[in-house]
């Protein structure tokens, strides 16, 4: 039970574990039924009404909700109490114009922050540390969620938010930070700059990071944990559901708990929406248990994982995702804001260009960059510089990226006879 913020609830039996499950999803249907239209016409096109669902196989009944359903919903839709009892607005990151609006009432908020707390105690977090959080501290749902965990443990922390590198680094070495939370690619930038600096990590205070928010991999891990000298731990969430604390790596480090308590996790194949039993990869497939305020039900996450149900060395019960393997859906992420092609293809063809057209990922020091190439008549004239400056401009202003644009040869690009392949993503995660 060391290490464990509610070790009531992170290593409880399965069957008491299950039966809280039951409980709370038959109330959060009737919740969701009762006050979000978009839920009560999903059961009553298939004649089901919340009472029907009698156990955790019935719930299979309930159709998927999809990122889709969410955007048409847009900015309140899928809101299950009214503004008056909201204490807080979150979005999903990656957006153009018409994010996914997610709300918390001060319950919500609670649970929340308790949350986040099990991820940081996992980590052996304390009143001795100083927890620099590095994520932005605005809509993206990273800053708050882990602030007020930390809070709640009684740990001194320093809200960097999202500044540059060189300052960071300052800060943490000043204020001798001893634990970071981040993206995963923002500590490797971390790492590269203080090579850079010709400082030793081993100089600093830090001891141990939380990353997450995006795909990752144990080759980074170890790079991290070379470049940070830190004990790296993996943590996932979305926003949908309600940010960070939905998952978290333990010291043993042999996947993700799930807070099972809050969270209803399922697999499915994303051909069928079939599920799939423990250990079989697919996508992921969450449902809130205690959420009031935006509840959702069998949202379609897009991430392949698996599930492992064997209880962990460290006490946990809370089955185990492994590390996200990738995307049923073509989303990426880059910088921590999350993409579909499609929405670049919204900035790139508002203008008289293509129709063909790359989008290059790689990385430089550490960084995340986009180079789009795009083909246009304009591509060898003195315009085509001018055009260039507008999309990159329209690129910073509608999504805060700032991406390299090369105009190319029309006719250049090649077209597959397939679905074509749009994103060359030469990141080693
Ligand atoms: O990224 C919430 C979060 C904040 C998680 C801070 C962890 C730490 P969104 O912006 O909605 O929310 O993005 C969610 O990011 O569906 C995954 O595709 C991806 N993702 C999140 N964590 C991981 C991870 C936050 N540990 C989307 N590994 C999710 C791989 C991750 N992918």
């Amino acid at each position: 039970m060391k290490w464990m913020w509610n070790p009531k609830y992170e290593a409880m039996d399965r069957e008491n574990l299950e039966q809280i499950q039951l409980e709370r999803l038959q109330a959060i249907l009737h919740h969701a039924y009762r006050h979000v239209p978009f839920y009560r016409s999903l059961f009553e096109d298939r004649g089901l009404g919340p009472g029907d669902i009698l156990s955790l196989k019935d719930f299979q009944e309930v159709p998927f909700t999809t990122k889709e359903d969410l955007l048409k919903g847009f900015p309140y839709d899928f809101f299950a109490v009214p503004l008056t009892k909201v204490a807080r607005i979150h979005t999903s990151s990656g957006t153009t114009g018409r994010p996914i609006v997610v709300g918390y009432t001060k319950r919500d908020l609670q649970y929340w922050s308790h949350l986040n707390a099990r991820v940081l105690l996992a980590g052996e977090l304390g009143e001795r540390d100083v927890l620099q959080i590095s994520f932005n501290y605005g809509l993206f749902t990273g800053g708050f969620g882990f602030h007020a965990g930390a809070e709640l443990i009684g740990t001194a922390v320093i809200p960097a938010s999202a500044m540059g590198i060189t300052r960071q680094i300052n800060v943490m070495a000043n204020f001798k930070a001893t634990a970071l939370v981040s993206l995963p690619s923002h500590a490797l930038r971390i790492g590269h700059r203080l090579q850079e600096m010709g400082i030793d990590p081993k100089d600093l205070s830090l001891r141990v990071g939380f990353f997450g928010a995006e795909p990752w991999s144990e080759a980074t891990r170890h790079q991290i944990e070379e470049h940070l000298s830190v004990r790296a731990l993996d943590n996932y969430g979305l926003a949908e559901v309600g940010g960070p604390g939905v998952a978290f790596e333990c010291q043993y480090r042999r996947g993700l708990h799930i807070n099972e308590d809050h969270f209803y996790p399922e697999i499915i194949d994303p051909a069928t929406g079939k599920v799939l039993g423990a250990g079989k990869e697919g996508e992921l497939v969450l449902t809130t248990l205690a959420k009031e305020a935006f509840p959702i039900l069998r949202f379609r996450t897009g991430d392949l994982t698996s599930l492992d149900y064997e209880p962990c060395e460290c006490g946990r019960t809370l089955v185990r995702m492994a590390r996200v393997k990738g995307r049923a859906d073509d989303m990426f992420i880059i910088r921590g804001i999350n993409l579909f092609p499609s929405q670049i293809e919204d900035i790139l063809f508002s203008f008289k260009v293509g129709p063909n057209y790359i989008i290059r990922l790689y990385r430089e020091e550490g960084l995340d960059q986009m180079e789009l190439q795009v083909e246009s008549p304009l591509y060898q004239k003195d315009e085509g510089r001018n055009l260039k400056g507008k999309i990159a401009g329209e690129f910073m202003d509608r999504l805060t990226l700032e991406v390299t644009v090369n105009l190319v040869e029309p006719g250049s690009i090649k077209v597959s006879r397939g679905k074509q392949q749009t994103v060359v993503d030469e990141r080693e995660i």
